[in-house]
């Protein structure tokens, strides 16, 4: 078999900054490529995409809610308003795989009548369509997330589900959308069991239906101030419907107005931080299991090593990669990741 030819992670870094879609495209390869040298390749990018400063550009938005509720119709909405305005936007579709036929971005496409995104500069979409896992979003969304806020204005992930789907979304987006449907009980249900925890807005669709969306709204406006909620933070509840495109733009408000908070609020940088290093932690175990992150000193010892560190915590995961690959090599488990002295700190290979 002749050897796999990956990018230069540090070209393709460039490339994508700059915009390109071909490198973008290949940079969400990478990413997705579960090949050892792949991995080490997929590292390198991300610390390259986050230089100094991480990635503390763009809006990342989680689109989520049950099946059907209209969460890709109403994305083709938005979509359409935020060209108007001359943002970009990079969309990940995380269809269920159950659902094939629905085809993810291609769905998604077609709601925009842009049957061929390739002509619109400003906007693209790469459909996921079997990484709904059984109980949360597959890993290699979180970076590939991370490398479309690298060049796009917003990056929205569309996922379908509720429960740990919903719970991981949070993990991920600066801002948390819930889409609901109308007359359907089953959003206020997990809202008061705590199966679900309160997203940011909520966008109550199909509100062309009339007198069930309106009840719909007003039950989640109670049920979520029932909640544990931030103080500071209003919990919108916004009736708007993709068909007649009512709603849509005081939702849009809403959004920015959630990501203005989140910085005026000195909590953006933070949240984007907390994420990363979530994922970090959650990649190193799907890659080396429990007994691997066991030889950093658990999640725990890895979340306070990255926490110690200067924003790219991806830089820090092709560390604690090297380290637990040099460790699992020299058969020394001995020790645990308590000081910086065990970690190589000579610059990234
Ligand atoms: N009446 C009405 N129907 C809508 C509206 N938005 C979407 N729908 C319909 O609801 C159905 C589901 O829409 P989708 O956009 O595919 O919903 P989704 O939440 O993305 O579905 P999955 O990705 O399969 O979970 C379709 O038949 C849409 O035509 C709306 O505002 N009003
Ligand atoms: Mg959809």
């Amino acid at each position: 078999m002749s050897p796999v030819r990956l990018p230069d992670p540090e070209q393709l870094a460039e490339r994508i900054r700059r915009g390109e879609r071909a490198a973008v495209a290949s940079g969400l390869n990478l990413l997705d490529n579960k090949l050892d040298e792949a991995r080490q390749g997929a590292a390198r990018l991300l610390a390259a995409l986050a230089g100094e400063h991480g990635l503390s550009a763009g809006h990342l938005i989680g689109i989520t809610g049950p099946p059907g509720a209209g969460k890709s119709s109403l994305l083709a909405a938005m979509i359409r308003k935020w060209r108007q305005s001359e943002r970009t936007v990079g969309v990940l579709a995380v269809d269920p795989s159950s659902r094939p036929e629905a085809g993810g971005g291609a769905l998604l496409g077609d709601r925009i009548r842009i049957k061929n995104t390739a002509h619109d500069e400003g906007l693209f979409i790469r459909s996921l369509a079997n990484r709904s896992q059984l109980g949360g979003v597959a890993s290699e969304v979180w970076p590939m997330s991370w490398l479309m806020l690298a060049c796009f204005d917003i990056v929205v992930i569309e996922t379908v589900g509720v429960g740990q789907t919903e719970i991981d979304i949070a993990e991920i987006g600066d801002t948390v959308c819930y889409v609901a449907q109308p007359a359907s009980g089953d959003t206020i249900q997990y809202l008061k069991s705590g199966i679900i925890e309160i997203p940011d807005i909520f966008a109550v669709n199909k509100a062309d239906l009339g007198a069930p969306a309106r009840k719909t709204a007003g039950e989640l406006t109670r049920a979520s101030s029932r909640q544990d909620r931030r103080a500071d933070w209003d919990y919108p509840v916004c009736l708007v419907s993709a068909n007649d495109h009512s709603g849509i733009q005081p939702l849009l408000a809403h959004v920015d107005r959630h990501r203005r908070f989140l910085i005026d609020g000195g909590l953006f940088d933070e949240l984007r931080a907390r994420h990363q290093r979530a994922w970090v932690v959650r990649l190193l175990k799907d890659e080396f299991g429990t007994f691997g992150l066991g030889l950093l000193g658990g999640a725990a010892g890895v979340d306070a090593w990255l926490q110690a560190r200067p924003s790219n915590q991806f830089a820090g995961y092709v560390q604690l990669r090297k380290h637990i690959l040099s460790k699992f090599l020299s058969a020394n488990h001995q020790s645990s990741l308590t000081t910086k002295e065990h970690v190589n700190e000579q610059a990234i290979v």
